[in-house]
């Protein structure tokens, strides 16, 4: 029987002001159940969401029904960490409807900047690596490439940072408690994760290479996804994030009868646990085991899906390869290739060899760090507890990876030591690069410098091994966040110079305000946007911290994580020597500046924390001194995010990039602030060697100790001899010492001087005398505004490669081979 009715449709959002409000008091009425009369700020705010987000399902529909017409290859993007930032402002602009939004909302006596109060943001990731992520999916949807993130749906995010007592407090990050109106929950499509139990024979397996695991504990995961609107295009992807529930069948019935209110919800707590918090503390053997089983929760979750989605148009497992390729975010979604190893072996009867070709054309990995301490191992311990059929397939790859080894390079056992996925010194560990790159087609650094350093040091022996697997991908970031959003005057002053919009999603058009960059108009322009920009900032500053910062102050910004290696501690020392030297001499002609710090230190990351404190306490210092304080602030800002970036980075003249060459693989704060017209001052590390390639050495701030000098200088740095030798120095630690910024307390801050003339592993000293007398050529750039506002025009005009839009062309040209899809209005 022919079904004679036509394919429903969806009733068409309109695009015009009639419609929007009607769709507005719709969903005011029928989905938040409320009336104008008694609506409060929290569901004008969800109504005006669910108004935009029905203007992006529309275009969801069609994206999907346009991939599922091509069935083409799709990026599966695996990461456990996104930071997505706030959706409001950005899904305005994608649906072009802020100029709908805002009369409306002024006619009913509220207004777009009021309503965003509430618009919170998803803090689902650590720093660079989490938004990384997010500024790839938005570059993929922009550049219609058919693409899925996939990820942990924390119920908490990265904590809240608060100070008492100038010390950091980190408060729960409970994002969803009035609910997220950007996300929609898909029951139906939740998985069953296995964890614990034993593994089996099975009869009919002549190879003994397939096995039968019985898991000892079943959770399932349940996923819901965000929208990801690509701009200026019709494309919306997706990003399903799973969380993770008890079985049904968990709740203690009797148990709550007898009043044993705790124990009737115990599995159901321990099921729900997994996807909890973002990092959980990895300082305990539960913290550990924790972490574990989200990476395995993600993947396991993740790999059906995708197998589901392949399976909705294609049959058998041949077309796998070429329909699927899945990119690594690090090594905390590597249980992956081991995962797809038993589905194909175990379930689905492949024999060995044909699933470990499909795992190996399947997948990719990316690197973003070079600290060892940063390369993940995990005990085989609690691999053959948690995950004991995992355990005997990493010792099966393993084995037949090392025989690869051994026929390439007879009887060089030491290799073969060197490249075994398990380490053999001491406790028996899983590092989890070496099973990444042995599982993937191509592996990837993220700047030109960390590739060359990955190849040449961490990962030496896979690139001997397999030279051909190994590229470079510089990093980059999404112009429609980090310069369309984030700056407006300078997005407005860019395209009356443009001529066109154009550079929103094509940022080599950048290049043609470089032509004005001695148009003494131009200039001005340019001038009183940063101006303005460095006002927002201010009223932001003072409201956070109550620190009065002059908007006409050089504003010099160090934003990042606070990591040993990233040296806010060589920052400090600046300061602290400013500070000196204006407490000596009050007339002293310096430039006036606010140093703003922005940054996070991991819960049990203690050392840091306790350079967090220091910076209040030297902020404190500096802001209430009468002398120093008209010619220097200094602040810390609190529970630095995505959405505070936004307000930063347009004001900031001066960016702070002076980690220890050799440490940080890429950054990316650097290029968001450089296409801010910021002029960097930092070292030859990570991506900055290639933003002053691009933006000229006259144009950036260069000092210190490259990568090679770097590395030469540990082998015999003394760290006291710098401290003895240079007079500002010594002054600068010696009050540090002497509890200056401690109401003479001398033992608060000793951990700090004594890490400093100790090992000194980051080398700040070494590069202590570089970094004053380059800030010193920073004074004399500002005290010429014309030449700096030159400076900073070039910046921006040469930092177009940085767009994220390119770094996915280069993931699309190298590794994915994917091809657009367009989708049609
Ligand atoms: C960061 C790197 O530290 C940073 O240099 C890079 O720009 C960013 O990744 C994106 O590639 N790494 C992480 O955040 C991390 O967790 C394991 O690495």
């Amino acid at each position: 029987m022919t079904d004679a009715r036509p394919r429903p449709t969806m009733r068409s959002v309109g695009s015009t002001l009639e419609e929007f409000e009607r769709d507005l008091i719709s969903n005011l009425y029928y989905q938040r159940g409320t009336t104008l009369e008694s609506a409060s700020g929290s569901d004008g705010y969800h109504t005006l969401a669910l108004t935009v987000r029905d203007r992006l399902i529309e275009r969801y529909a069609r994206t999907a029904a346009a991939h599922y017409e091509a069935n083409p290859r799709f990026v599966y993007y695996l990461s456990a960490e996104y930071l997505l930032g706030r959706q409001l402002r950005q899904n305005l602009l994608y649906t072009d409807t802020e100029k709908l939004a805002r009369p409306i909302a002024a006619q009913l006596g509220t207004s777009i900047e009021e309503l965003e109060r509430y618009d919170v943001e998803p803090g689902l990731g650590n720093g660079g690596l989490g938004r990384l992520a997010a500024c790839l999916l938005d570059s993929m949807a922009t550049l219609d490439i058919p693409a899925v993130g996939y990820g942990i749906r924390y119920e908490f995010g990265i904590f809240k940072q608060g100070f008492r007592d100038g010390a950091q407090v980190e408060r729960p990050d409970d994002w969803t408690f009035y609910g997220n109106p950007w996300e929609f929950p898909a029951p139906d499509d939740r998985q069953k994760v296995g964890f614990y139990g034993a593994t089996a024979p099975v009869l009919d397996d002549p190879s003994g290479l397939r096995r039968q695991w019985s898991p000892g504990e079943i959770v399932r995961g349940e996923p819901s996804h965000m929208l990801v609107p690509g701009y200026g295009t019709q494309t919306v992807n997706i990003v399903r994030l799973w969380r993770a529930r008890a079985s049904r069948e968990s709740f203690d019935l009797s148990r709550f009868g007898a009043g044993q209110y705790k124990e009737a919800v115990e599995d159901i707590t321990r099921a729900e646990n997994i996807s909890k918090v973002l990092y959980p503390d990895d300082s305990t053997e539960q913290g550990r085991e924790l972490r574990l089983k989200q990476q395995y929760f993600l993947v396991a979750c993740s790999l059906r899906d995708i197998i589901r989605r392949y399976r909705l148009r294609n049959d058998g497992w041949d077309a796998f390869p070429a329909k699927v390729v899945v990119q690594l975010n690090d090594t905390h979604p590597v249980m992956a290739v081991v995962e797809l190893m038993r589905l194909l072996v175990d379930e689905y009867r492949v024999d060995w060899d044909r699933a470990w070709s499909i795992t190996r054309r399947t997948f990719n990995y990316t690197c973003h760090t070079l600290l060892p301490e940063a390369l993940e191992t995990w005990p085989v311990a609690l691999l053959e507890r948690l995950l004991p059929r995992h355990m005997e397939l990493i010792y099966s790859i393993n084995y037949f990876f090392l025989q690869e080894v051994e026929a390439t390079f007879p009887g060089d056992g030491d290799r073969v030591r060197r490249l075994s996925i398990i380490s053999e010194d001491g406790e028996r560990r899983v590092r989890m690069a070496h099973l990444a790159v042995v599982a993937s087609s191509a592996v990837n650094g993220v700047a030109e410098l960390h590739t060359r350093l990955l190849t040449e040091t961490t990962l030496r022996d896979f690139a001997e091994l397999w030279p051909q697997k190994f590229h470079n991908v510089t990093n980059g970031v999404t112009p429609r966040r980090f310069v369309r959003m984030a700056n407006p005057r300078l997005s407005e002053l860019i395209t009356t110079t443009t001529g066109s919009e154009r550079w929103i999603t094509d940022l080599d058009q950048l290049d043609a305000l470089a032509g004005k960059a001695d148009d003494q108009e131009f200039l001005d322009r340019w001038r009183a946007v940063k101006r303005a920009n460095k006002v927002d900032l201010a009223a932001l500053v003072e409201q956070s911290t109550g620190v009065v910062m002059d908007p006409d102050s050089l504003c010099d910004v160090m934003i990042k994580r606070f990591h040993e290696y990233k040296r806010q501690h060589l920052k400090l020392l600046h300061v602290i020597t400013l500070f000196n030297r204006l407490r000596e001499d009050p007339d002293l002609d310096v430039v006036p500046r606010t140093v703003l710090f922005g940054g996070k230190a991991a819960p049990g990351y203690h050392s840091m924390k306790l350079l967090i404190r220091l910076v209040n306490a030297v902020a404190e210092a500096v802001n209430t001194d009468p002398v120093v304080s008209r010619h220097l602030k200094v602040v810390l800002q609190p529970d630095y995010n995505v959405s505070r970036a936004l307000v930063v980075i347009p004001a900031a003249d001066l960016s702070e990039q002076i980690s220890l060459a050799g440490k940080e693989a890429s950054g990316t704060g650097n290029m968001k602030l450089a296409l801010n017209g910021a002029v960097t001052i930092g070292t030859l590390d990570g991506a900055n060697i290639e933003i002053r390639d691009r933006v000229g050495a006259e144009n950036f701030f260069l000092f210190g100790l490259d990568a090679q000098q770097a590395e030469e200088q540990r082998r015999h740095h003394n760290p006291r001899a710098y401290y003895e030798t240079d007079p500002d120095l010594r002054a600068a630690i010696d009050a540090i010492a002497n509890g200056v910024f401690a109401k003479g307390d001398r033992t608060l801050f000793a951990p700090v001087v004594d890490a400093m003339l100790g090992r000194d592993e980051y080398l700040a000293l070494a590069d202590y005398r570089a970094y004053m007398e380059c800030q010193e050529r920073v004074e004399r750039a500002w005290r010429d505004q014309d030449a700096w506002a030159r400076m900073s025009v070039l910046n921006a005009a040469r930092c177009g490669f940085f767009s994220s839009d390119r770094t996915v062309r280069d993931y699309c040209d190298l590794i994915w081979r994917v091809d657009p899809v367009r989708v049609t209005g």
